[in-house]
């Protein structure tokens, strides 16, 4: 007979202590044709180890999908299907509710299965945002949607995505005589927009694969916790961003330190950052951003102008935004005045006990 399942258990996957405490198991391995370098191809490896062997893996058209399942090969170790560019949410809650049924009708073993489906930035913030969103409102579902973000379409040639960075050079945003910056428009805010608009989205979270165990760990939590989550990661793409393969660790880590990529976790709605980027919000200083624009041939036709103009657009997410990275929006000066006069009524109160 049918048992009925409402939500399914997750895993219990604790942090890992350290580096030295990994599992030496590989859920996604050598075979793989993705460029020299290539840190989205380090994610998938390290999203695999962390979720560990009873998992199942969807992956969007892009890069880590054409470069890594050739026909009749792959370097995925645990199931894997393909899916559409701009159907991660989609494929993610079919998943998550085809294994339910199967459970419920007794037909596999009921036992706790993660379900990750990934998409590059295309394929995610771009065309699959609509899917990703209506993804997030299935509390009854548990899945992890993670989107990693080389900052274009890297598969087809690198086209400009909306998680392009201002002023880089795309194939269809070229430096030129006449216009020297082509692609004016700020980077989408994936990781905050989703976190605000999902009231049943029980984690979201930035990652960087330079942070390897930090990273890990934030998947570990995400697929715990259970329900729908997503994790943005930044990753450098030697191909993309134009530099030599061996900066890609570097690169990762200076986006963190110039402040330019923000480490942040929420979990039910409450937001922590952590590793360097909790450092910087707590007040240390953070890295000139010209130290990692000017390392990226995308960015060799900036002049000092356009260093600048990218520095004050990062300085006002620090020093403006109400929450760095997290919440683009400014306090007006009607809620500031109410804060401080509440601030003063709570004094008052304070100090007449
Ligand atoms: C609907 C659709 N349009 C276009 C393509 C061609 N295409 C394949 S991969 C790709 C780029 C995907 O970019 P992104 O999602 O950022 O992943 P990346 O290639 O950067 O890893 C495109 C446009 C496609 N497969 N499907
Ligand atoms: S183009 Fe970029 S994302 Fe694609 S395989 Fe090469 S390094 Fe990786």
């Amino acid at each position: 007979m049918a048992t009925e399942l409402t939500v399914l258990p997750t895993q219990n996957l604790e942090a890992f202590k350290g580096v030295k405490k990994l599992p030496v198991e590989e859920y996604f391995t050598s075979g793989h044709r993705t460029c020299q370098g290539c840190e989205s191809a380090l994610v998938m490896k390290l999203m695999a180890k962390a979720a560990g062997p009873r998992t199942v893996i969807l992956g969007s058209t892009g890069c880590m999908y054409v470069a890594n399942t050739t026909y009749y090969s792959t370097s995925w170790v645990v199931p894997w299907m393909h899916t559409q560019l701009g159907s991660s949410g989609s494929a993610a809650v079919g998943t998550a509710a085809g294994l339910k049924a199967l459970m419920r009708k007794n037909r596999i073993k009921q036992e706790p299965i993660n379900v990750i489906a990934f998409c590059g930035d295309g394929g995610g913030a771009d065309m699959g945002l609509s899917s990703i969103s209506a993804a997030l409102t299935y509390p009854e579902y548990n899945f992890l949607i993670l989107m990693y973000d080389n900052e274009s379409y890297a598969n087809t040639d690198i086209q400009l995505s909306s998680m392009t960075p201002y002023g880089a050079n795309t194939t269809f945003s070229p430096p030129g005589k006449a216009r020297r910056i082509l692609h004016k428009r700020w980077k989408k805010n994936m990781a905050g927009m989703l976190a605000a608009g999902h009231p049943e989205c029980r984690y979201v979270a930035t990652v960087d694969a330079s942070y390897a165990l930090e990273m890990m760990n934030r998947i570990r939590k995400a697929l715990t916790i259970g329900g729908p989550t997503f994790i943005h990661s930044l990753d450098p793409c030697p191909k993309g961003w134009d530099y030599d393969p061996i900066q890609s660790h570097d690169l990762g880590e200076l986006a963190v330190e110039t402040g330019v990529w923000p480490l942040f976790e929420i979990e039910d709605g409450v937001l922590k950052f952590y590793g360097k980027s909790k450092s910087i919000a707590q007040g240390r200083k953070r890295k000139p951003v010209r130290e990692y624009l000017l390392r990226q041939g995308r960015f060799a036709h900036f002049t000092d102008e356009d260093i600048d103009y990218f520095q004050k657009k990062i300085d006002l997410m620090w020093d403006r935004w109400l929450i760095p990275g997290a919440v683009c929006i400014e306090m007006g000066d009607d809620i500031r005045k109410q804060l401080t006069r509440a601030e003063q009524e709570v004094a008052a109160a304070e100090a007449k006990q």
